[in-house]
């Protein structure tokens, strides 16, 4: 396989041989990320990837561009439809990108953003004193109730009524709950400020109607196109009018990037078509029955969820009784060949580095057709791995042969030979 690559180059040719192997060979939990169908891989692939088109479909700085205008328009059309949104703008390299240019189009530097807490959930994107966001803006960050572990809608208002931030930036990259985006709107409304929803993680849930979508309430929704909607790695913006979306067009051409990657929008169109078919309803239902059998699994097993639960696709697991750090959790998982990332839970007290919990999805499983019954087998595995004593050698090589077993009986790009 990759014949003209195993020529011209084998180090590379043998790298990403080898990440073939370890995708096939190991049961894929991060919650970020999925397994992209081979029409979309292909898509990613094509000639596009040679052209520059700086600008948009009928107004580009090159000539040439009359085919990779017409995919452009194909994903922005498709991407609307999907939606339900006025204004798509799907040139972002990334969801990061794409949050950027919704700052920078309608902000100015030392606007106050009223984001979710990375420690509760929220992105660095959204306010992370390390990110371009916490250096370029005032931040100030809600967070989840210390009871529930859930967000308090009664205490964000009275927060935003306080700080009067000019941008409420909800969505989030470990919150295991629904997110009220209608009650947000209130908020957003009561302190005239934009409200902006990252919707990166949930994005395939929200295109089927399986979790409530901002886009009828929220100025600017972004996301990522590659965690649950399945695509190439990417982002998106959609804005809420016309008007809006002029500002995001040209922020992001020329204001942040230069030539879009075709390519890549083209593997976003055939995302996009591919989540416009009924099947791939079904495919977001099955994660969502995925993730709450494994969630039951992992609690009927004796092992703390933070917030007693999940509504998506995602789990964060409290370390913390165990007697084990996320650090040490993640290490143990993938030396038995279960990929998960260590995750900080709500008022944690560990650095990012070590944290106390780890974070667990099951798109990727999902994708490679696993179901309820393997959830409960996965659940039994995670447990069993985080509960041994560190030098317990054969309760990991139990775990070992159910992840090889399970690897088998689900294999993962059979035609890549
Ligand atoms: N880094 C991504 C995640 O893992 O959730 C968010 O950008």
């Amino acid at each position: 396989m990759w014949e003209h690559l195993r020529e011209t180059d084998e180090k590379i040719h043998a790298a990403v041989t080898a990440e073939l192997k370890r995708q096939r060979d190991t049961l894929e939990l991060i919650a970020s990320e999925n397994f992209v169908s081979p029409a979309v891989m292909e898509a990613a692939a094509t000639p596009p990837t040679n052209k520059y088109a700086e600008g948009y479909p009928g107004r580009r700085y090159y000539g040439g561009c009359e085919h990779v205008d017409e995919l452009e328009e194909l994903a922005r059309e498709r991407a609307g439809e999907l939606f339900g949104s006025a204004h798509v703008n799907v040139q972002p390299h990334s969801g990061s990108g794409a949050n950027m240019a919704v700052y920078f189009s309608v902000l100015a530097p030392g606007d106050t953003i009223l984001g979710q807490d990375l420690n509760h959930g929220g992105h660095l994107t959204h306010g992370s004193p390390v990110n371009f966001s916490g250096i370029l803006y005032e931040i100030e960050a809600y967070g989840v109730d210390p009871d529930t572990e859930m967000l308090d809608y009664d205490r964000i208002e009275e927060q935003a009524r306080r700080v009067q931030p000019r941008m409420i930036m909800t969505g989030a990259s470990a919150y295991p709950r629904v997110i009220d985006f209608d009650r947000f709107r209130e908020i957003a409304d009561a302190v005239d400020a934009y409200l902006v929803a990252d919707i990166a993680h949930i994005a395939g849930m929200v295109a089927v109607g399986l979790h409530p979508s901002p886009v009828p309430h929220a100025d600017f929704v972004t996301t990522t196109t590659h965690k649950t909607l399945r695509g190439p790695r990417g982002g998106m913006v959609l804005s809420r009018t016309e008007e809006l979306g002029k500002g995001i067009d040209k922020m992001v051409f020329p204001g942040l990037q230069g030539g879009p990657l075709m390519h890549i929008i083209a593997a976003k169109a055939v995302c996009f078509l591919e989540a416009l078919q009924p099947e791939f309803a079904d495919y977001q239902k099955q994660i969502l029955q995925n993730a709450s059998a494994l969630a039951d699994g992992l609690q009927e097993r004796g092992l703390r969820l933070v917030s007693g639960g999940t509504d998506n696709h995602l789990i964060l697991l409290d370390l913390t009784d165990t007697g084990i750090t996320g650090k040490e959790g993640e290490e143990r998982l993938e030396s038995v060949g279960i990929t998960v990332n260590k995750n900080t839970i709500p008022f944690e007290t560990r650095s990012p580095f070590v944290t106390s919990g780890v974070r667990i999805g099951t798109p990727a499983l999902t994708s490679r057709g696993m179901g309820e019954e393997e959830m409960d087998r996965i659940a039994w595995a995670i447990h069993r791995t985080v509960t041994a004593d560190a030098d317990a050698e054969s309760a990991f090589e139990q775990v070992r042969e159910t992840v090889s077993d399970l690897c088998r009986a689900f294999p993962l790009y059979p035609e890549l030979t």
